[in-house]
């Protein structure tokens, strides 16, 4: 048996356990769910109510991002020990440090600019905001990845949430400059996987 993703499509974290199960070849049965109607099974299964929630055969269930980020890279690192480079003491510790900021600070200011009806109160969370991009923008001024010099997890982790802040107003994102950082989300945009992750699926009826 696969193990089932209860996933939302534009859900941020839910689009990085779905980049990271792809791209660690780990096949699954993906149920699409609105968050105004949510599965029972879903609930039951996880009663916090947030995607995205990995169930496995055994029926252990995964219903925090990270945790499935990690059960898939030691999964597949079993057969390709690339991945297992991405949990090097150093590498891991790097990136979870920026994963950390990303998912506790940035999301937060992100979320607050983004439904904040009030602009000038907008403007400010988008300003407070600015300096973890201007930091990303420079951790690839000298490598393709944000812990290293090609993409690793925490590059995964943290481009759905980049996305999402880029286009709230894209044009102010370009006026920014941070041309590294733009080049970066741009080859995020036009990969093959980030293309078949954003693919649409009917809602799963229940
Ligand atoms: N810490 C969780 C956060 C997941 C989360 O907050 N997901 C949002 C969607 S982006 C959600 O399901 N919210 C519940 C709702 O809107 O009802 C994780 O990393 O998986």
């Amino acid at each position: 048996m696969k193990p089932i993703l209860y996933s939302f499509r534009r859900c941020p974290y839910a689009i990085r356990a779905r980049m990271i199960l792809d791209l660690c070849g780990i096949d699954f049965c993906l149920r699409e769910v609105a968050l105004s109607n949510k599965p029972k099974e879903m609930l039951k299964a996880s009663p916090k109510g947030t995607v995205p929630i990995l169930i496995l055969p055994q029926k252990k269930v995964l219903d925090e991002s990270m945790d499935i980020v990690f059960w898939a890279i030691k999964k597949t690192s079993k057969t390709d020990k690339k991945f297992l480079e991405w949990l090097d003491e150093d590498l891991y510790g790097r990136s979870m440090q920026l994963i950390e900021e990303n998912d506790n600070k940035f999301k937060v200011l992100l979320d607050k600019y983004k439904y904040c009806r009030d602009k000038k109160l907008a403007v400010k969370y988008r300003q407070e905001a600015k300096s973890f991009l201007y930091r990303l923008n420079e951790l690839l001024s000298n490598q393709l990845g944000l812990c290293k010099n090609e993409i690793t997890f925490s590059d995964i982790c943290i481009f759905p949430f980049v996305r999402q802040f880029a286009f709230v107003d894209y044009e102010w994102f370009l006026n920014c400059k941070l041309d590294n950082l733009n080049d970066w989300l741009q080859n995020f945009l036009n990969s093959e996987l980030f293309k078949k992750v954003m693919q649409k699926h009917a809602i799963y009826e229940h």
